[in-house]
């Protein structure tokens, strides 16, 4: 039976995805790895410690006798730049650490790329799989060289690592991160708390987007489709929906017609958007491994305002 660590347990994707692994799994099963941030009433089993710390993980493997990481935890792109020694040493020690582990314990494991691993020199629409990657965020630079440790580690030593490039994730269970598609989150607490909401970009800054439902059911999916199935040891493209702030503000309105969006660009979260992919080309994850995505972005906002409701018990 698997034995499963999930690092950044708390953030984003690991709140969700923790559940979904203990409901497949069962919660015996299932290790959420936490460092600073830890949800309080969590329900299952607790582990701490910091990714960058190989002897704390190794120790963590050995003892729990883990079969398969699915390795979250790292810095996001706005986060990266305000401390790009930090991100580096997060998203890369972090990750190195997991593959070293991986190798010498026959680990298979899963970590998220992004679309940050493109640049402004990428093919802004439909990006392709194989593609020009030169990002200009230290958070970028991280998931490049990750994605090229993956398919290294892969190669040299048969990791079987796999890995997804993420699009802005939404979704309520945890609070948003230091990102840059993030307004696509925060946008539904001002909605819910104030009525209002002043967005840190552009009405017109088009990014591909995801519900987290999805995000957490592909990365299961891939995880669990057979070796030989997979033909991407980077990290596949892996796309949903893509909107701009102003369409999603259309949408709430159709259920909030008084709610008001201002607009008050950030230079630094503008300039990181305006340089990655509007719309992704994901043709090999849906060929690869039946990737399909079932969110669109009506359905996305009417879960996401029910569930946040619920959860702020408005
Ligand atoms: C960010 O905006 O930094 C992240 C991402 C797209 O990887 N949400």
């Amino acid at each position: 039976m698997k034995k499963i660590l999930v690092t950044g347990a708390f953030g984003l994707v690991g709140s969700d995805l923790v559940p979904v692994l203990q409901k497949k799994y069962g919660k015996a099963h299932v290790f959420a790895l936490g460092n600073k941030t830890i949800t309080k009433d969590f329900d299952g089993t607790l582990v701490r410690g910091d990714v960058r710390a190989k002897e704390t993980l190794a120790r963590i493997v050995k003892q729990y006798k883990i079969t398969d990481v699915y390795h979250l935890a790292g810095l996001l792109s706005v986060g990266g730049e305000k401390n790009p020694d930090l991100a580096w040493d997060v998203n890369i020690s972090g990750l190195r650490n997991v593959l070293e582990l991986a190798r010498d314990y026959k680990l298979k494991v899963f970590w998220p790329s992004s679309i940050a691993a493109f640049g402004p020199t990428t093919p802004k629409q439909k990006t392709p799989q194989h593609t020009i990657l030169e990002p200009t965020t230290i958070y970028g630079v991280t998931k490049l060289t990750g994605e090229l440790l993956c398919q290294y580690y892969f190669n040299r030593w048969g990791v079987d690592v796999r890995s997804l490039r993420y699009p802005g994730l939404i979704g309520y269970q945890a609070p948003p991160g230091d990102g840059t598609t993030e307004y696509s989150v925060h946008i539904f607490y001002g909605l819910l708390k104030d009525g209002r909401y002043s967005c840190f970009l552009k009405k017109d800054a088009r990014l591909p987007m995801m519900y987290i439902d999805d995000a957490t059911r592909g990365t299961v999916a891939l995880m669990d489709a057979p070796g030989k199935k997979i033909s991407v040891r980077t990290s596949y493209n892996f796309a949903a929906i893509n909107f701009t702030p102003a369409e999603l503000v259309a949408e709430i309105k159709k259920l909030y017609s008084k709610f008001v969006c201002t607009y008050d660009p950030d230079p630094v979260k503008q300039h990181i958007a305006e340089g990655w992919p509007q719309s992704i080309d994901d043709r090999v994850a849906r060929k690869d491994w039946g990737w399909k995505h079932e969110y669109n972005l009506s359905k996305m906002t009417k879960v996401m305002i029910a569930g946040l409701k619920k959860k702020l018990n408005l």
